[in-house]
């Protein structure tokens, strides 16, 4: 393929630099129109909002192209500098309108642009389908990091897989999940660039063999039996109003003719078809499992497909033609967002070994410089491991590189423990049991020069549990950096109205130097901040009403304190333990406990998704859905309860939920949840939160100060101690007559149509089992719930405390994680 620098023009004319239009309402609309007439084809008399909506998106996209060309042709023509190679199967990135106008100060003059063509630009941002190339946290994360790394100008790209479909659509049928497919581009989609003749091949399968070169030195030759082409697909990454664009590449898997060559010289023409088929099923479809990853081959094939294309790619056309890979380390750092991109480890050696012609010795030395690796988690259910079996037949040669790093490594620790058998099979690479397999969490130890956690509490698990034995042979390696969030789409574009009172206050400057919120710590104490804090709440408040009108048909009730726990729904995150509150509430009201008049009314707002083929996950979507229909209808209830459960949470939503929320459940079982990201959402937009001593919410309360905060629930040791005595439910059901009445009314099939059976297993569960002890924190939960309830009653000092929360909580902004990682692991330059 032709790849370089690929026409020297001979007019002048063709030679100058690339120019944006003006930043003006005239030039817009002109460049608007030009798209519409010339790109879909349409006059703006017959288009559709589809046409205008293509047509505003490719207009915005013209305004970034030329910082973007920009942008690479300085890290082409400057001195050579290192660069972040971001590796990562996930970019949960929501919509990219807004912000790209948000980048390139255009809000206002598109606004304007399309009033005057009678458009009103609302309904074309309604058109845009979000990219939910992510399934949460983790995939949400990257898309955060990558939008930090463009506002700082860190000199960087990041790599992953274009999933024709992302994350599924959830509906629900009989308050029963139902997955839909998520077919985000089929109306087009306009922000991704693709270069066809820029594809790079990555092959599969076959065997390894041994020969002799031209030097007399044995070798090993890996023939492949197929392969697949990579399609590149470039996305602009805006940095924050700075002239940075940044490139997040995309691979899309295309069959080749070769793709199965014997196939098609045999004659047979379907069959030959059905294979092409085959090879483009790699980027068909993102897996959506959060947290349990599932060793399924396809995965396999998905995670060495966008790894190998995006290394090769790196070193043959990012890198200069007579770039000599003795010199990698000083070009590269590939951050592994967790294991996901880790066999490109194996990767990197085959291509010293094989293509380079390196040493052992040599081509190790470079490849542990090359990596460093963050970890998301602490369930030992979510460390990737792949059969030995399944890797020989993929990635036969990498499978051999795996057992010679492994080999090495265990040599290494036979030395350092000698004796010490016991140690070397808990460290080593491979595991043999329950199969022989490779756990992909060594791998990336052994070959990182970093690995760090994601916030403090789960960096010291790390070192303590988990990675256990390699923090002891390696301390040094070991670091945190504290997951953050972008303040660009989850303050700035999310809310408005708050953005614009900081502004106001403090300056603008807080949007690219989120400490600055710290400057309104002492407007908490004023009593007309106050009132126009809690006037921002009260829109956005009514803001998410009309929106779940509209997009659900929900009619939330006004006036009520609004409690929202949105996230994947998973055991350990304990939506039950919230269901079981929400239960106490309604037998409080039903039983006559508590006169209706008294309690501060409540509305829940659940938001998540289940993997479809999580079973448990789902019992308890069906059991949140059979509350809220029986709450939201029982007149006894007199308005003072209303469960929502929306269906299809996703960013596009969260950024209208959260800037509404009063309250934060960020309820998991302490030493369970790495990090979590939403918990720093909401504090930043004004919400209160009640939550264990897990993950960031450790240092989101010592940064806002515990009486902020609703501290509840035990403490990650406190969790060890009774899970190693011997952890009983039951009897904590037969102790509190509060939670054995609202287990009771479950079982009863009260919410369920007098169905006892469609609840049985989660009630079964529940006291048989209750892997994350949602029953050993039910009452410290309802007491602190209780507590809440007291504290919203003082409206004045709830504003107070939300007010803290948000100038406090600064320290959360993923532009400070990235200057963590730049500073720390990646030793890249900024304003580039
Ligand atoms: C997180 C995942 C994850 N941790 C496997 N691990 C996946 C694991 O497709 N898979 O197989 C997908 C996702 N995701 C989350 O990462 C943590 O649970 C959060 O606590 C954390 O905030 C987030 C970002 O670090």
């Amino acid at each position: 393929h032709e790849t370089g620098p690929r026409h020297t023009p001979t007019s002048t004319l063709a030679n100058g630099p690339v120019i944006s239009p003006p930043h003006t309402v005239d030039a817009f609309v002109k460049a608007f129109l030009h798209e519409l007439n010339f790109g879909q084809g349409v006059p703006l008399s017959r288009s559709s909002v589809n046409d205008q909506y293509l047509a505003l998106a490719r207009t915005v996209r013209s305004y970034l192209m030329a910082r973007w060309l920009e942008t690479a042709r300085r890290r082409r023509t400057d001195k050579p500098a290192k660069m972040v190679g971001y590796l990562s199967a996930e970019y949960l990135l929501g919509r990219q309108l807004d912000n790209a106008l948000l980048a390139t100060e255009l809000t206002d003059i598109a606004t304007e642009a399309m009033v005057a063509c009678g458009i009103e630009i609302d309904d074309l941002r309604q058109q845009e389908v979000e990219p939910g190339l992510g399934n949460g946290g983790l995939g949400r994360l990257a898309a955060c990091f990558i939008d930090s790394m463009a506002t700082l100008g860190a000199s960087s790209i990041a790599y992953g897989i274009r999933y024709e479909y992302g994350i599924f659509q959830q509906t629900f049928v009989d308050n029963r999940q139902v997955e839909k497919p998520d077919a985000w581009l089929s109306m087009g989609g306009p922000w991704g660039v693709v270069h066809p003749e820029m594809e790079v091949p990555v092959n599969f399968g076959g065997h390894v063999e041994t020969y002799v070169g031209e030097d007399g030195r044995e070798r090993r030759r890996w023939t492949p039996a197929w392969g697949v082409m990579a399609l590149r697909y470039n996305y602009m990454v805006p940095g924050y109003q700075n002239g940075v664009v940044n490139t997040l590449r995309l691979w899309r898997a295309r069959a080749t003719e070769s793709f199965d060559l014997h196939i098609f010289n045999a004659g047979d023409y379907a069959e030959a078809v059905r294979a092409q088929t085959f090879a483009e099923n790699i980027s068909k479809v993102l897996y959506p499992e959060d947290s349990t990853p599932q060793g399924k081959e396809l995965r396999l094939q998905q995670q060495y497909f966008f790894v190998a294309a995006s290394i090769k790619d790196f070193i043959q056309h990012t890198m200069p033609k007579d770039f000599d890979v003795r010199d990698l380390p000083e070009r590269i750092i590939f951050q592994l967002n967790d294991t996901h991109p880790v066999i490109g480890i194996p990767e990197l050696m085959r291509i010293l070994l094989d293509e380079h012609d390196l040493e052992w010795e040599e081509a190790w030395a470079i490849t542990k410089q090359c990596f460093a690796y963050t970890c998301h988690t602490l369930l030992p259910e979510a460390l990737e491991v792949w059969p030995v079996s399944l890797m020989e037949r993929l990635l036969p040669r990498h499978m051999e590189i795996i057992y010679r790093i492994n080999e090495d490594f265990v040599a290494e620790l036979r030395e350092t423990y000698p004796g010490d058998e016991l140690r070397v099979r808990r460290m080593s690479i491979i595991a043999d049991h329950p199969e022989r397999s490779v756990r992909m969490a060594h791998l990336a130890t052994v070959a990182s020069v970093k690995v760090n956690g994601v916030a403090a509490l789960h960096s010291e698990l790390l070192k303590e549990k988990v990675l256990n034995d390699f923090s002891e042979l390696w301390p040094e390696r070991f670091t945190n950096v504290t997951n953050g969030v972008t303040p660009r789409r989850f303050i700035k574009l999310s809310n408005p109205e708050q953005s614009k009172l900081i502004s106001d206050t403090i300056g603008k400057g807080w949007v690219a130097n989120l400490d600055r919120l710290e400057e309104l710590v002492g407007y908490a104490d004023d009593a007309d901040f106050r009132e126009k804090f809690r006037a921002v709440k009260a829109h956005n408040k009514t803001r998410i009403r009309n929106v779940l009108v509209s997009r659900d048909g929900i009619a939330l009730p006004e006036g009520h304190l609004l409690d929202v726990m949105v996230k994947r729904l998973h055991e350990y995150k304990r939506q039950s333990l919230k269901l079981l509150h929400i239960v106490t509430l309604y037998d409080r009201l039903i039983s006559g406990e508590v006169e209706p008049s008294t309690v501060t009314p409540r509305t829940v707002v659940f938001g998540a998704k289940a993997a479809p083929g999580y079973a448990m996950a789902k019992e308890t979507i069906f059991l949140i859905n059979s509350v809220a229909q029986t709450v939201n209808n029982d007149p006894r209830v007199d308005g003072r309860l209303f469960v929502a459960f929306p269906p299809n949470y996703n960013v596009t939503l969260a950024e209208k939920l959260i800037p509404a929320a009063d309250l934060s459940e960020q309820i998991s079982l302490a030493g369970k949840e790495a990090s979590g990201t939403g918990n720093m959402k909401f504090a930043l937009n004004g919400a209160l939160t009640i939550g264990t001593d897990d993950g960031a919410n450790v240092e989101i309360r010592q940064l806002v100060g515990d009486e902020n905060f609703f501290l509840f629930g035990m403490t990650e040791p406190e969790v060890a101690e009774l899970q190693a005595k011997g952890y009983r439910p039951g009897e904590y059901y037969e102790r509190d007559p509060q939670l054995r009445r609202a287990i009771d009314l479950i079982a009863s099939g009260h919410f369920t149509k007098g169905s006892r059976d469609a609840v049985s297993s989660f009630v079964g569960d529940l006291l048989y089992n209750d892997r994350f002890l949602a029953l050993a924190d039910y009452a410290a939960y309802i007491e602190a719930q209780d507590k809440v309830e007291a504290a919203y009653g003082d409206q004045d000092n709830w504003s107070r405390m939300a007010i803290l929360n948000v100038a406090r909580t600064g320290f959360f902004s993923s532009d400070r994680s990235i200057r963590d990682y730049i500073d720390r692991i990646w030793h890249v330059k900024t304003g580039v």
